[in-house]
């Protein structure tokens, strides 16, 4: 998500403070009575001061989109990495600070004409000093705001429209190995709460139609009842983007996990996942006892069978993908 640069207090008030001065010096060899001079350097001053406090606040706020308008998988997102209330609350208090500050900019224009010459910059002092009251009041903001900035920076781009498979299955299954072999370029990595190498995003564009498949390693891929509630959230959220599950079953064991775990795995999923599941039997070459693989094959519904890192049973993976978007557009 795209976050502006977040100043820090002492940024915002240096940047007022010199613009202010500025200003002033317009004033100051500007062609006005002498008597009058003092008052209006120094009702430019707070002027400028704190407009461009405004400003600055002002176009942090315009430039983040509304969290509520984004999609529900974003929202989650955010709210996972960074907490939303908070973000909102950090959001109010900028608004907190614009309203404040421009209250007291009139009023202290105000007392600035109803003094005399020589108490000009003194009142000029004053609302400087409230100015930056203010600006530091929402220091804790300012800090939180540029930490989003940096936890939100490499956030998953997810096309909404295209229809959308999340992979699944234990480590060491080919959940990659399919994944590169479903898309066309290299899958893209972003960040996702509590996987340690992100999530992978990879593109297929299929006789004008655009599929998306990802895989989000060190999250669907151990039993459900080891996750922390944070983890089971962080899993939710992929359900707002996912149209169909692949469950990739290593029919090898190969990688260390009985089908009996497998089978236990895919059930927690298929219950947290309201979505529909296709069951992948990869590893098909190395399979040396068929029959034990088949009393798996038989407890599930139309499976496929797959030889991810030969290539085999790819074409039957995406006609499925075919058929489920056709399925799909059919309903809507
Ligand atoms: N023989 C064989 N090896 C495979 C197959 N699919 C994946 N592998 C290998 O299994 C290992 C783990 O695959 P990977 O895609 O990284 O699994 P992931 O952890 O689920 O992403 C790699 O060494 C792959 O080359 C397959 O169909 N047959
Ligand atoms: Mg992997």
């Amino acid at each position: 998500m795209f976050i502006p640069t977040i100043p820090t207090p002492e940024e915002v008030l240096d940047k007022s403070f010199s613009r202010a001065k500025k200003a002033a010096n317009k004033v100051r060899s500007s062609k006005i009575p002498r008597h009058q001079k003092s008052k209006k350097t120094e009702e430019a001053r707070i002027k400028t001061a704190c407009q461009v406090t405004e400003e600055t606040f002002n176009s942090i706020l315009e430039k983040i989109p509304k969290i509520s308008t984004l999609n529900m998988f974003y929202q989650d997102y955010i709210d996972v990495v960074v907490g939303v209330d908070q973000f909102k609350k950090s959001l109010g208090a900028l608004k907190w600070a614009v309203d404040l500050i421009s209250k007291f900019e009139n009023q202290y224009v105000f007392k600035i004409r109803r003094s005399s010459s020589e108490d000009a910059s003194k009142v000029r002092k004053e609302a400087f000093g409230r100015l930056a009251s203010v600006v530091y009041r929402i220091e804790d903001e300012l800090n939180f705001l540029d930490f989003a900035k940096q936890k939100l920076r490499n956030m998953p781009t997810i096309d909404f429209k295209a229809t959308t498979a999340v992979i699944a299955g234990f480590p060491n299954v080919g959940k990659s190995t399919l994944l590169r072999q479903l898309t066309t370029a290299e899958p893209k990595v972003a960040d996702y709460p509590f996987t340690t190498t992100g999530i992978q995003i990879g593109h297929l564009e299929h006789k004008w139609t655009h599929f998306q498949f990802i895989d989000t390693p060190g999250l669907l891929d151990r039993p459900v009842q080891d996750m922390n509630e944070i983890e089971l959230n962080a899993m939710v959220a992929l359900e707002h983007l996912a149209d169909i599950v692949f469950y990739i079953f290593d029919a090898s064991e190969t990688s260390g996990y009985p089908l009996e775990s497998q089978l236990n795995l895919y059930n927690e999923i298929k219950h947290v996942f309201k979505t529909p599941i296709q069951c992948i039997f990869n590893k098909m070459d190395l399979v040396e006892n068929i029959e034990h693989v088949n009393s798996y094959i038989n407890q599930l519904e139309s499976p496929l069978m797959l030889s991810a890192s030969e290539g085999i049973g790819v074409t039957e993976i995406i006609a499925k993908m075919e058929e489920f978007d056709n399925e799909k557009k059919k309903r809507s």
